[in-house]
């Protein structure tokens, strides 16, 4: 039988010592149903340390990175209140163990999702957008995984930043959401530039799929989540000198930016 409790504290362990881990799929058969359960027991163990849920994010939403996987579907993880870093504020980067940063778009819930009502827009309780930053930080050895890998890692779920909010919909009223410009640069430098059409054509529609995989998995939607959408450019290695600051920005929307802080080795 698979000790779902087992691998969690596995990666919990990987997290809290900064260390890299074998692939569980090396050594144990999970199916994705397996590997969403060592996921919530993962965020238990958090949570039960004075942590909280603040909210979700998708991952593979680009089809670039699907195809890359050979996956059909988007993945979601679970974002806590101690992976926030606010916006301007420093990473902790002795904490990680190989960070990439990647550019998002980030919704906020004014109503609760309730992802069983067949009748409900999910898309109509996002009430805030902003620019977001998501910093992803595979507890597996080389950044290598299997879709159900990943899962129970909970998406790579590290860190994440997010810029000032916006109403929604003074935004959708002057601005197509489908395909503003998006950079990632490092002091300055741009290091990607993309669209949020690469975030599933258009970032709202993140809301729908965050429903339907709430529903499959069980994960609730109150008002006051945010939800990460996902990443509108390839992700890049998080640079480590102290003071180098990285900035997500998303036209109409404004940035998002983080700076490296003191390393403690
Ligand atoms: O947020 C993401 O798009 C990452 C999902 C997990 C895959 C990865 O770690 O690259
Ligand atoms: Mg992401």
């Amino acid at each position: 039988m698979t000790d779902i409790a087992c691998l969690a504290t596995e990666l919990d362990e990987a997290v809290r010592n900064v260390t890299a881990m074998a692939q569980l799929s090396a050594t144990v058969p999970l199916t994705l149903d397996q590997a969403y359960e060592v996921q919530r027991a993962g965020v238990s163990l958090r949570c039960d340390r004075g942590d909280a849920v603040v909210g979700v994010k998708l991952g593979f939403t680009s089809k670039a990175k699907a195809i890359q996987m050979g996956v059909g579907d988007v993945i979601i993880g679970v974002l806590t209140a101690s992976m926030r870093i606010d916006d301007g504020g420093e990473v902790d980067t002795h904490r990680l163990i190989h960070p990439r940063v990647e550019p998002e778009v980030a919704f906020r819930l004014g109503d609760d999702i309730d992802p069983h009502d067949p009748r409900a827009d999910p898309r109509s309780a996002a009430v805030e957008v902003a620019p977001a930053l998501e910093i992803i930080d595979s507890r597996y050895r080389d950044f290598t995984f299997s879709l159900e890998d990943v899962v129970a890692d909970n998406t790579s779920a590290a860190r994440f930043a997010v810029g000032p909010w916006q109403s929604l919909a003074e935004v959708s009223s002057g601005l197509d959401l489908a395909n503003l410009g998006v950079t990632l640069d490092i002091d300055g430098d741009i290091a990607e530039i993309g669209s949020t059409a690469a975030i599933l054509g258009h970032p709202l529609h993140a809301l729908t799929a965050v429903a339907r995989m709430a529903r499959r998995y069980g994960l609730p939607l109150p008002a006051g989540t945010i939800v990460l959408a996902g990443a509108a450019t390839a992700a890049v290695p998080l640079p480590t000198t102290p003071g180098t600051c990285v900035t997500a920005a998303v036209t109409g929307l404004g940035r998002a930016s983080v700076t490296m802080g003191q390393r403690h080795d």
